[in-house]
């Protein structure tokens, strides 16, 4: 119960009290027990310990040796970059800078989309941290570092109880060499559905006061229209707009003309008319086969001025050739990751592709022994993820059919695997093909690959097929991002929505005419100040303010994460998955100079009530605590 003390008390308040109101009222000396930081991190390791990691059970701690960081100097100068190029050029420059380079440039998606397409985004801030300086200094021919947004955003506060700007600032330190890019999907930030204006402009201004340098923004429907207040948003704040075309279907197959050659020409115009400085061509499950990136980027080389910059996945393991091919056709940058986070669902590896353009006169610029130096490192580190790979083992030529992109295939298992579908995963990837079908052959990307997904969890689990949608879609509850993407919620589908499909997704609901964004209500950042001090009780910040407008229940969640545990973004990764094991002693720097040592002594029998007390030394002092066991 909650108990009124001295400093709470109603009547002591308001001065109504004697000494014997005094005498008469023992809880007003009652006060809560505030958990001292040590306390709490050891609640975090004992509840791992006996209940595992959240969706992953209990799990035996794997022994791995430390992973291999290569040695650098850090008493040496940062050697320059793109960034400093940008600092000094402005964008505009940077981008008639990168149209004069005969070199390919890359960019390396290992702190991101390689992560998010093997490891279920599942990659925290430490280990980032512990390879960004060492990245930065042994590869600052790179032109961008993609490291920031798509799905690292909830991520991070959702499964990995770690603040995303924080990761952003603290990687800017490390890494202040080479331009720092993000995925946006633009009025869709990086969340899963369409926002407010006025918080996409401010999620734009205060991302690149906080390190984001080039913008790659993209709307899952290539609704051209949804992506133009993010284009000017970008402009606006002098950082680079890389805006992007989503490359869906296969243009060289005439039995499939919605997404043709002359498709992708016109796009590419309207986003270099609406202000792009960079054209992204983002191939997000990796359809482009290699004839057809040479025929896409040649003409696309006709078509517009501004730099192309192309991202592929290597799932049906055809990415280096496809590559080839776009460098021969003239693309200015391609996304590679570290060869031991590269491949299948990743990014082609940056040292295959060094191989394979070795004698070219586009080869890429760059040390290859720095790429085997951080692989090290990277095969070492991959090994505490274990439990979020795919299971993928070869390439899966299968991509060209269900066509999922690469960021949404481990994600989209772990979702089937919530929902007791593990071992209904390859009718979920049939489903997934149908689905897009069902819907008019869509542009699948995060968000509407999503709804996809849901479309085709929602079928299988219910053990529904097409003719069920249309004989019974009256009495059938869909997904609610379902009803939202047929609604307009996500904008506008290229030749529309199937007129049968949509009307039973809708039940009478009018579909929008016009862009989400001019329909909703600019939040109100004053008042949600207000409300966030009133209940979180400290200083908030503007990224407080963003984060929650974006993601008010996962926010919330972090914030009582972080009361009953303190920031466990600083345990090592192993014990932040797994717990300790018997006997373990672990060293936690809990900040700058202050380190705890913690070891873990025994783990009491299982009480009536399920509780164990769990035994630690914390720095040579005995220390106890009571967790539940949930097993
Ligand atoms: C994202 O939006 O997160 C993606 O990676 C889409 O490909
Ligand atoms: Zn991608």
């Amino acid at each position: 119960p909650f108990l009124e003390n001295v400093i709470q008390h109603t009547q002591f308040k308001t001065g109504e009290y004697n000494t014997t109101f005094i005498d008469r009222s023992p809880e007003l000396f009652v006060f809560p027990k505030r958990k001292d930081r040590g306390t709490k991190m050891l609640s975090y390791i004992a509840d791992r310990t006996i209940n595992g990691f959240e969706g992953q059970g209990n799990r035996k701690k794997p022994t791995l040796p430390s992973p291999r960081v290569p040695h650098i100097n850090t008493l040496e100068e940062m050697p320059s970059g793109t960034k400093q190029i940008l600092d000094e050029k402005g964008p505009e420059g940077l981008a008639n800078w990168l149209i004069d380079q005969q070199d390919v440039l890359l960019t390396d998606t290992t702190f991101r989309d390689a992560h998010q397409s093997l490891l279920a985004t599942r990659v925290r801030t430490k280990d980032l941290h512990t390879i960004a300086e060492p990245t930065a200094r042994l590869l600052p021919d790179l032109f961008s570092l993609e490291m920031w947004g798509g799905a690292t955003f909830d991520v991070a506060y959702r499964f990995l109880n770690e603040d995303p700007w924080e990761r952003l600032l603290k990687l800017r330190k490390d890494a202040p060499n080479v331009l720092f890019q993000m995925l946006l999907r633009a009025s869709n930030a990086v969340g899963y559905k369409n926002y407010p204006d006025n918080l996409i402009n401010e999620f734009v201004e205060k991302s690149s006061n906080a390190g984001i340098d080039v913008f790659r923004i993209f709307d899952s429907l290539n609704w051209v229209e949804g992506m133009k207040l993010t284009i000017d948003a970008v402009r606006e704040n002098n950082k680079v707009a890389e805006a992007a075309i989503c490359y869906t279907g296969d243009i060289l197959d005439s039995s499939r003309p919605k997404y043709d050659l002359k498709y992708y020409q016109r796009l590419a115009k309207e986003l270099q008319d609406s202000g792009a400085h960079i054209l992204g061509i983002k191939d997000m499950a990796g359809l482009l086969k290699p004839e057809a990136a040479y025929q896409l980027i040649s003409q696309l080389k006709e078509t517009i001025d501004i730099p192309i910059h192309l991202h592929t996945h290597d799932t049906s393991g055809n990415g280096i050739f496809t590559y080839a091919r776009a460098i021969e056709a003239g693309v200015d940058v391609v996304d590679v990751a570290a060869g031991s986070m590269a491949g299948l669902t990743s990014q082609p590896s940056a040292n295959s592709l060094y191989y394979a353009m070795e004698h070219n006169e586009r080869k890429p610029r760059m040390d290859i022994s720095a790429y085997e130096k951080l692989g090290l490192y990277w095969e070492d580190i991959r090994k505490n993820y274990k439990d979020f790979e795919s299971g993928m083992m070869a390439p899966h030529s299968e991509v060209y059919i269900h066509e999922m992109p690469g960021g949404q295939y481990s994600n989209l298992q772990q979702q089937a695997r919530a929902v007791g579908l593990a071992s209904r995963w390859d009718e979920v990837k049939r489903m997934y093909r149908r689905v897009n079908d069902m819907f008019g052959d869509i542009v699948k990307v995060t968000p509407s690959s999503k709804v996809v997904g849901d479309m085709a969890l929602f079928m299988v689990q219910n053990d529904l097929n097409e003719d069920d949608i249309y004989e019974r879609g009256d009495s059938l509850s869909f997904p609610d991002s379902v009803v939202e993407l047929f609604q307009g919620y996500l904008g506008q589908a290229h030749e529309g929505f199937p007129p049968e499909l949509q009307r039973i997704i809708l039940r009478g609901r009018e579909p929008l005419q016009v862009r989400p964004g001019e329909l909703l209500d600019p939040v109100d950042f004053k008042e949600l100040q207000g409300t966030l001090f009133h209940k979180l009780g400290r200083q908030i910040t503007s990224f407080d303010l963003i984060s929650h407008a974006l993601y008010p229940k996962v926010f919330m969640d972090f914030q009582k994460f972080t009361e009953q545990y303190g920031d466990m973004s600083v345990l090592d990764t192993p014990t932040f998955f797994y717990g300790m094991r018997l006997g373990e002693e672990i060293e936690v720097e809990i900040e700058q100079g202050k380190t705890l040592i913690v070891k873990l002594v025994s783990i009491g029998e299982a009480q009536e009530d399920g509780n164990r007390t769990v035994y630690f030394e914390l720095n040579g002092q005995p220390r106890e605590v009571v967790i539940k066991d949930q097993n």
